[in-house]
């Protein structure tokens, strides 16, 4: 009879999570709850399979200056005629379905804003992570998750740290490469007491850790506190979250930079003497969309909105994010600028009550000027 309990709570509990139409992973119940406690949640491997891919990245897919400020730097000419596009290519982490890698798993309309991140890995406290991962780019990459805990086989990291042998094939997975990552997530990956119910981290590629991370291959990591995530990982007590990575990407410093600078021909070869030519391919974005580009980042009034807060690794990566016409509560307090660090996240609560299209930008001169800015829109 026990064994009968656990198989149909085993299969409660897939059904549970198989309901969430929104969750992108894959759910495997690992334990059943005990018998003689039948609510206790069994725990949860969550499996993503996910790939390294070489994409052309178009930082203004709907062209420039989408937000309309006035003096942003727009088209490298003044006159109209010059790009409405500004494209590099780069390497991206993507989704798929299966360990075949053969289908891209749509991205859900709510994460469409996520861009150039890779896909969100969830979890609830409690939870194992398995990262089924395909290197098809031509570069040696990895995948080094923030705030998780792992061992020395899945951190993701090349350097001497006194290991060898096959506890290193996960420092550096070669072209064409697989490796599967376990990790988990214990009470300490998960929200401290001061914290709101769920937590930002993060995963790059950490190879050669800053190319890596502007040649793009950087997404995010939501943890949610024991007992307060629903059944897709999601916090219950959130209506709607929304991740921004305020990201400089220094193209000079892209593995694909020298091709880049190829593809722009001669004018951009010759700009390799000016020494400006880092600044001129710095891309002050957020979730790589300059200009107003990152999708309008729509919600109610009422709702209980989640900002989720990050910034890249370059030492210009030090922002402010500022959003206009609501507040939001962050580490306790009230504020409409939070501030972030090189490789900073934060959590930040919005109960939006004022309706509108409302700007959400970098407030440090420089960045604004050079296009990291988006805007917000709160409907009736
Ligand atoms: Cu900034």
């Amino acid at each position: 009879m026990r064994r009968l309990t656990t198989v149909l709570a085993a299969i409660a509990v897939l059904l549970l999570h198989g309901s969430g139409a929104a969750r992108s992973a894959e759910l495997h119940a690992a334990a059943a709850p005990s018998a003689g406690n039948p609510s206790a949640k069994a725990s949860v491997v969550r499996t993503y399979y996910i790939a390294a891919n070489e994409v052309n990245w178009d930082y203004t897919p709907q062209g420039r200056n989408i937000a309309g400020i006035p003096h942003v730097e727009t088209a490298e000419d003044d006159t109209g005629k010059g790009s409405r596009h500004v494209i590099y290519h780069k390497a991206i982490y993507q989704e798929y379905t299966d360990a075949t890698f053969q289908k891209l798993k749509p991205r859900p309309q709510q994460w469409e804003h996520l861009g150039i991140l890779g896909p969100l890995i969830r979890a609830e406290v409690g939870d194992s992570i398995r990262v089924v991962f395909r290197n098809n780019t031509h570069l040696s990459v990895t995948m080094h998750p923030h705030g998780l805990a792992y061992t020395k086989d899945a951190e993701g990291a090349l350097y001497n740290d006194g290991t060898a042998g096959s506890v290193k094939a996960d420092d550096r997975v070669p072209p064409g490469g697989t490796f599967t990552y376990i990790w988990s997530v214990p009470e300490r990956s998960g929200p401290a007491a001061m914290d709101v119910s769920s937590v930002l981290w993060m995963y790059h590629s950490h190879f050669v850790e800053s190319t890596d991370m502007n040649t793009g291959l950087v997404g995010p990591i939501v943890v949610t506190r024991k007992g307060e995530a629903r059944a897709d990982g999601s916090p219950k007590d959130v209506d709607r979250e929304f991740i921004t990575d305020y990201s400089i990407f220094d193209e000079t410093d892209s593995w694909f930079f020298e091709g880049n600078a190829g593809k722009k021909g001669r004018e951009l070869r010759l700009k390799a003497l000016n020494p400006l030519l880092r600044e001129q391919n710095l891309m002050y974005s957020i979730n790589g969309y300059i200009e107003g580009n990152i999708p309008l980042l729509t919600m109610r009034r009422g709702e209980h909105v989640r900002w989720y807060l990050m910034s890249n690794s370059n030492e210009e990566d030090v922002h402010m994010a500022h959003w206009h016409g609501n507040s939001v509560t962050w580490n306790s307090m009230r504020t409409d600028t939070v501030g972030l660090l090189p490789m900073g996240m934060a959590s930040a609560d919005m109960v939006p009550d004022a309706e509108g299209i409302w700007l959400f930008h970098c407030h440090v001169n420089d960045h604004y000027a050079g296009g990291m800015v988006g805007r917000y829109q709160v409907l009736p």
